[in-house]
């Protein structure tokens, strides 16, 4: 019922699944009434190890389309008791703010039709049958390019965390969690204190790592299900699902203690860093992240204005 809910797990998905050698397979939806077409081609992409949703009606197809959200559509020209083109519309209509590739397959090698389809934005039209190699380089192709999209705008390049436009998207979803089962969550505001030495003292390039070396201790140091953004510089947001600031503040404070152990050497150099952080959970009276954000980055200034290295609620 929720296909935001959807997408992101899959993202989260793919995510988990690069380090454990790409087992993520892109999700193939197949619309076409003629049954041989259907069984032969689903065969062809399972071979090549994709996961294939058939549907032989247009109404059976969008209904998979909606509540799978695959990662690709493979649709044929001429379905009965739909005129042609309004099924590749009201796919395209919502395929495009999603970079899910519409591939269109046709029995006419008509050249006025694949046009209109281009001109509508497939992204590929092929004439059936089809020429299996060719067919699969070229989906390969938009498949990879589709997980290229998602990744470089859920994931900040330098550091690996989040990104903020992905912070949008989760927590839209712990707030409407929260509405439907009280589901808490809490929101910290983290800021790397006296950053800018670092860069002063050893270079932008030892700055980098440090932020690098912030975020893999994060990650290393959180529970799975908490989610580690960068808003930018040295900014840093938490979320963390099914918990309150109580036990957030619990786990700040042992991330505190923690980081501020390791010890970074440049040359001859060593030095250790700390961070601050500003804490808030969800409440009653908010329907957006931004308040909170706003709440955690002013505990965030007091945690600062009393000496750093300590989280402020
Ligand atoms: P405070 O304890 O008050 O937070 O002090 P600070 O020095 O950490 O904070 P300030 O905001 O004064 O400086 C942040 C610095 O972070 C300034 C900026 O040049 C640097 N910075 C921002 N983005 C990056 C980045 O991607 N890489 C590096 N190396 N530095 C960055
Ligand atoms: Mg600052
Ligand atoms: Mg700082
Ligand atoms: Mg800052």
């Amino acid at each position: 019922h929720n296909d935001v809910d959807h997408q992101e797990a899959k993202m989260n998905e793919a995510i988990d699944s690069e380090e454990e050698e790409n087992e993520f397979k892109p999700l193939i939806l197949l619309i076409d009434d003629d049954h041989d077409f259907v069984d032969f081609t689903k065969r062809m992409l399972e071979e090549d190890g994709y996961v294939v949703l058939a549907a032989l009606t247009a109404e059976k197809g969008m209904q998979l389309y909606m509540n799978q959200r695959p990662d690709c559509v493979i649709v044929d020209y001429i379905i009965p008791g739909v005129e042609s083109f309004h099924l590749l519309d009201q796919l395209l209509g919502r395929a495009r703010n999603k970079f899910i590739p519409v591939v269109m397959v046709s029995a006419e090698a008509d050249r006025a039709i694949e046009k209109e389809a281009y001109r509508k934005g497939v992204t590929d039209y092929f004439t059936k049958p089809l020429e299996k190699e060719d067919f699969l380089i070229r989906l390969k192709n938009r498949l990879d390019y589709r997980s290229l999209i998602q990744r470089s705008v859920m994931i900040d390049e330098l550091t690996g965390a989040f990104s903020r436009r992905f912070l949008e998207i989760e927590a839209k979803r712990l707030i409407e969690t929260f509405n439907r089962y009280d589901e808490m969550f809490s929101v910290a505001m983290v800021d790397l204190d006296h950053f800018k030495q670092v860069n002063d003292r050893y270079g932008h390039q030892v700055g980098d790592k440090v932020l690098q070396s912030f975020v893999s201790f994060l990650n290393k140091s959180k529970r799975k299900l908490d989610m580690v953004f960068r808003l930018g510089g040295e900014e840093f947001l938490i979320l963390f699902p099914h918990t309150s600031k109580d036990q957030a503040l619990l786990t700040i404070n042992r991330f505190l203690e923690e980081f501020h152990k390791l010890v970074f050497k440049e040359g001859n150099d060593s030095f250790q860093m700390s961070f601050s952080a500003g804490l808030t959970e969800m409440k009653r009276t908010v329907q957006t992240i931004q308040p909170l954000m706003e709440e955690a980055d002013q505990a965030l200034y007091e945690a600062k204005g009393n000496g750093r290295n300590q989280v402020a609620i």
